[in-house]
């Protein structure tokens, strides 16, 4: 499925085609999301080949995404406010209960509605360069693509509050710090460790996949009680499967990873 815009891109990684690799390409204007990419980003993640197992999403040039493209804005009237924030949620909807877990590899500004974006998606990688803000406060305007649901869940109400009340800018070990991405990387490498990390996903039983995607965040929102009710149908199902027998076998024949401490960070230069 090739996106209907020059500035989507999708492009399949991996031997067996498993990681899809969509690029925002307006670099011109920040990768700033106008209606034709939101549209485009919806139809691409509702598409995704049948071999895609884990995408990834990034932006070309020196920034993620600018957000919002600010020049759709002026004209619209309130009824159809609610409508084009409606079809953000839609859009940003299928990025995060769609088929396959995604990784944001983000750079330079992650901004507005490019950090509504980046919260759909299951993992975020940041570069160096990243920084993040909501523009929207002093914009005089709100979020409008589910950034008031997703962002708190990742840093807190008052956080976000505070980057819209003041129009506070997080740098990316900041970002990092607070929550808005789960790993910081030198500049230049976001892109590389997304793709390294999507291939390990891909290669995930797809039952762990699929109650990573589908369970952990409806546990999240239901009491504990029905929370711990559903995390054991959720265990019964994964583990009932073939796939799961296979792969707790070949570890007790003692021909699977063991869990291992990951390398120390390298020194820094003299
Ligand atoms: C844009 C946009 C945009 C850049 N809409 N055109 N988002 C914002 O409020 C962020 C606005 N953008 C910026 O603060 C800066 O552009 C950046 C920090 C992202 C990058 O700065 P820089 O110096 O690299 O680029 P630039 O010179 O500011 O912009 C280059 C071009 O991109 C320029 O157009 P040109 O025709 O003069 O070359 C800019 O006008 C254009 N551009 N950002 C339209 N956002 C679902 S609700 C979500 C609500 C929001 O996201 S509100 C937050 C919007």
């Amino acid at each position: 499925m090739t996106p209907k815009t020059p500035h989507l891109l999708l492009q399949l990684h991996g031997v067996q085609q498993q990681i899809a690799v969509i690029t925002l390409n307006r670099p011109a204007k920040r990768n700033a999301l106008n209606d034709a990419l939101i549209l485009a980003l919806r139809d691409c993640f509702q598409n995704l080949p049948s071999s895609v197992r884990a995408a990834v999403v990034h932006g070309n040039g020196d920034h993620f995404c600018a957000g919002l493209d600010l020049s759709e804005l002026s004209e619209r009237d309130a009824s159809e406010g609610v409508l084009h924030s409606r079809m953000w949620h839609q859009a940003l909807d299928c990025v995060e209960k769609g088929s396959v877990p995604v990784v944001a590899a983000l750079h330079g500004a992650v901004v507005g509605g490019g950090l509504e974006l980046a919260s759909a998606c299951h993992i975020r990688v940041a570069d160096n360069s990243a920084f993040y803000a909501l523009p929207e406060g002093t914009r005089g305007i709100f979020v409008g693509g589910g950034g008031s649901v997703r962002v708190p869940k990742l840093i807190g109400a008052a956080r976000m509050a505070d980057m819209m009340f003041t129009g506070r800018v997080y740098n990316a070990p900041d970002g990092e710090r607070i929550g808005l991405a789960q790993y910081l990387v030198p500049e230049g490498s976001a892109l590389d460790k997304a793709i390294e990390l999507a291939t390990c996903i891909a290669d995930n039983a797809p039952m762990t996949n699929y109650a990573l995607m589908q369970a952990l965040p409806r546990i999240a929102e239901q009491p504990a009680d029905h929370g711990l009710f559903t995390e054991a149908l959720m265990a019964a199902v994964s583990q009932s499967t073939p796939e799961a027998k296979a792969r707790v076998r070949a570890f007790l024949e003692g021909k699977a990873k063991k869990v291992s401490t990951p390398a120390p960070p390298a020194a820094p230069p003299p």
